[in-house]
């Protein structure tokens, strides 16, 4: 691949130039074609799916949510540690399960149909001897995101090959869902050490933080959620926390996974269950040895009964019986009832309008991390020219600070009155890239019209930008606002 000639236009945006720097860079290594190589898949990367890896504590819950997140079981769980292999689960025509050696070599295991007991095995092999596993599978949600479930933080795998395999395949991931039930030191610590690298520190968009098993919270009592919803909040004070996300989101990953899944049959179990007397349930619930334990109603045996509660925990079981007492008749309605009891839209939604909305800001993020990787790693005569423009991209990197001030708004970390915030997010393209829409301009307005509105708009955030009324971060805020309006105008009057 060539660098794009002088004649080429100049590309548009940050990824148009972190691209462009991508390539500029491959061409200055290309006599080593190791490094010239692990830039090409970079760029390659930039058609394929944005990749997010769903990383965190061992038993957090990992595989569940992927699970859930996908709408299948293709991620096997399970009580004893697991998942040792980082595994790759990505659209594909047909299912297919490809093994990657730590030498390069590829494998394509089976073909046709996704084995669970295989998927199982592979994923128990030692890193050193298994690089990662790609599961392909033709599930619509897979077609906007690449999932990459990794080893456990303080894993015998991670424990085993050190950190920086961990760091080293979530700098391979655009975006980062992070699990711990509790938040602790070792994550905290954790997530500091992948944010440790320059690009990283300047653009700390990619991080969301999912309060796992949030139905474990309060001992499965039936206002877990809203405990840990609580507690979130808690926890997204916590300037520490926020330095590198302002998303901490509760779910309950298995009662999503149960209700994605949930058939005919277990539809069926279920309704006998509400079917009887409401105090002899409520007692047969009180704990999930009584539950299976239970002999009424006869027709819910000891082995439907195990299956329900591995596949929607006391919680989910307890909510499910609720839902159908209070007439949810339907398998559909209660499966739509109990997916919003997991709040597994709440992270859907923070997932796709933080990560898959903004992809752009966080490809670029990704191209200029592998950009800054190879620099430092190899550098040599003449490429501190390439620095340079890596800083000089850097500093002006401004989709990054509109990222993150609609991110703040969004999640309520920063809170401006109706109408500004309302103006801010429409400014800074939550509603459209368009300039007009941008202005909040009618579809038929005039360019001189459009002028006068960003000139109007950039003087009033210009002067909330400097108000002692606001703290600090408002004030950056409004700046943010301040300069993307300045960049309109200069767009409009032909100067930019
Ligand atoms: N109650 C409850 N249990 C959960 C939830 N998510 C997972 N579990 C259970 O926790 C155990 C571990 O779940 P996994 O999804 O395998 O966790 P993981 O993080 O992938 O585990 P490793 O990959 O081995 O680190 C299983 O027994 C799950 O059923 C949840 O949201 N609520
Ligand atoms: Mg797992």
């Amino acid at each position: 691949m060539n660098a794009p000639s002088d004649a080429e236009p100049p590309p548009a945006g940050l990824l148009g130039q972190a691209r462009a720097l991508l390539l500029r860079t491959m061409t200055f290594y290309r006599d080593d074609p190791r490094t010239a190589g692990w830039l090409r898949t970079r760029l390659e990367r930039l058609s394929e799916p944005l990749r997010m890896a769903v990383t965190g504590r061992v038993k957090s819950g990992k595989s569940t949510l992927v699970n859930a997140l996908v709408g299948t079981e293709i991620a096997p769980s399970d009580t004893e540690e697991r998942t040792q292999v980082n595994t790759v689960f990505r659209y594909g025509d047909e299912p297919r399960i490809t093994v990657h050696t730590p030498h390069g070599t590829q494998q394509h295991v089976s073909r046709g149909k996704l084995d669970p007991a295989t998927i199982r095995d592979l994923q128990r092999w030692r890193p050193d001897e298994v690089a990662r596993l790609v599961i392909e599978t033709p599930s619509p949600g897979l077609q906007a995101i690449t999932l990459i479930e990794t080893p456990g933080v303080a894993s015998t795998a991670v424990q085993e090959t050190g950190r920086s395999a961990l760091a080293q395949i979530l700098s391979e991931a655009d975006a980062v869902l992070y699990l711990t039930r509790q938040p602790q030191q070792t994550d905290v610590q954790f997530l500091h050490s992948v944010h440790e690298l320059r690009v990283a520190r300047r653009a700390p968009i990619n991080t969301v933080l999912a309060l796992s098993r949030a139905d474990e919270v309060a001992a499965g009592d039936e206002d877990a959620l809203e405990t840990a919803e609580r507690r979130a909040a808690r926890h997204l004070e916590d300037p520490k926390i926020r330095s590198f996300t302002q998303h901490v989101i509760p779910v309950a990953g298995l009662c999503a996974q149960g209700a994605s899944t949930l058939d005919r049959q277990r539809f069926e179990a279920l309704r006998a269950l509400a079917a009887l007397d409401g105090t002899r349930i409520e007692d047969q619930l009180l704990s999930a040895e009584r539950f299976t334990k239970a002999t009424e109603p006869e027709g819910v045996d000891a082995g439907t009964r195990q299956t329900l509660l591995n596949e929607l925990g006391l919680f989910g079981l307890r909510r499910a019986l609720d839902l159908l007492a209070q007439g949810v008749g339907e398998p559909t309605r209660l499966r739509d009832a109990l997916l919003e009891e997991s709040r597994i839209g709440v992270l859907q939604e923070a997932v796709h309008l933080q990560f898959v909305e903004r992809q752009e800001a966080l490809r670029a993020r990704s191209v200029l991390m592998a950009v800054d990787m190879v620099l430092r790693a190899h550098p040599r005569p003449g490429s501190r020219q390439l620095r340079g423009e890596l800083d000089r991209l850097l500093a002006n990197a401004h989709e990054w600070d509109e990222l993150r001030v609609l991110s703040g708004l969004w999640s309520g970390q920063l809170r401006l009155p109706h109408p500004l915030r309302q103006e801010a997010e429409q400014v800074l393209g939550a509603r459209g890239p368009h300039p007009g829409v941008r202005l909040g301009a009618p579809p038929q307005a005039q360019p001189r019209e459009l002028v006068e509105r960003a000139g109007a708009l950039a003087r009033r955030w210009r002067a909330l930008a400097a108000d002692p009324l606001f703290d600090r971060a408002h004030r950056q805020a409004a700046r943010t606002v301040q300069r993307r309006c300045e960049r309109l105008l200069l767009t409009l009057t032909g100067g930019g």
